[in-house]
């Protein structure tokens, strides 16, 4: 099986600035606790974060190109903005699940909207980095029992 994690703009600075929100461990801490979690599964797992929303775009594009089964996404800001990253991803029709480190539901009003939601078969929200693993296990149960 494989799985494309595609993180938005800024979270490649995990670590670096507002712990408080985010927490103190860094994108490569990330990157290795899910690299961890795949490798005891068999999941080959593929890493991209961009800040432009363009990129982003082309990633969801390659991905289908290279017969990506599922998709892992925290599109970051453009969560709340982005209909070129919905699209994207109707396009491409590949299982997707939406993670956000923090509970966006509890804060800013302009953080309630998610166009990505629309196409995602799972949101997960405010469980930090484990979120991502919860989001790899979703994928890895659809795929094994459907
Ligand atoms: O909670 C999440 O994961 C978010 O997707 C993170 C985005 C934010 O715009 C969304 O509303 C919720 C922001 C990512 C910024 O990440 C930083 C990490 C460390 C320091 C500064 C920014």
């Amino acid at each position: 099986m494989k799985i494309l994690v595609l993180n938005g703009p800024n979270l490649n600075m995990l670590g670096i600035r507002e712990p408080d929100i985010y927490g103190k461990s860094t994108y490569a801490d990330l990157c290795r606790l899910i690299r961890e979690h795949c490798d005891s599964k068999g999941i080959c797992v593929t890493f991209k974060q961009s800040n432009h929303e363009g990129d982003l775009v082309d990633y969801i594009q390659q991905a289908y190109f290279e017969k990506v089964d599922g998709i892992v996404i925290n599109p970051g800001a453009y969560t709340h903005t982005s209909v070129a990253l919905l699209d994207a991803l109707k396009a491409v029709c590949i299982p997707t699940v939406e993670v956000h480190i923090s509970d966006v539901d509890s804060r800013e009003n302009f953080r309630q909207i998610s166009y990505v939601s629309k196409i995602a078969v799972k949101t997960i929200k405010g469980h930090g980095f484990d979120g991502y693993i919860e989001a790899i296990d979703h994928l890895y149960s659809d795929r094994v029992y459907n």
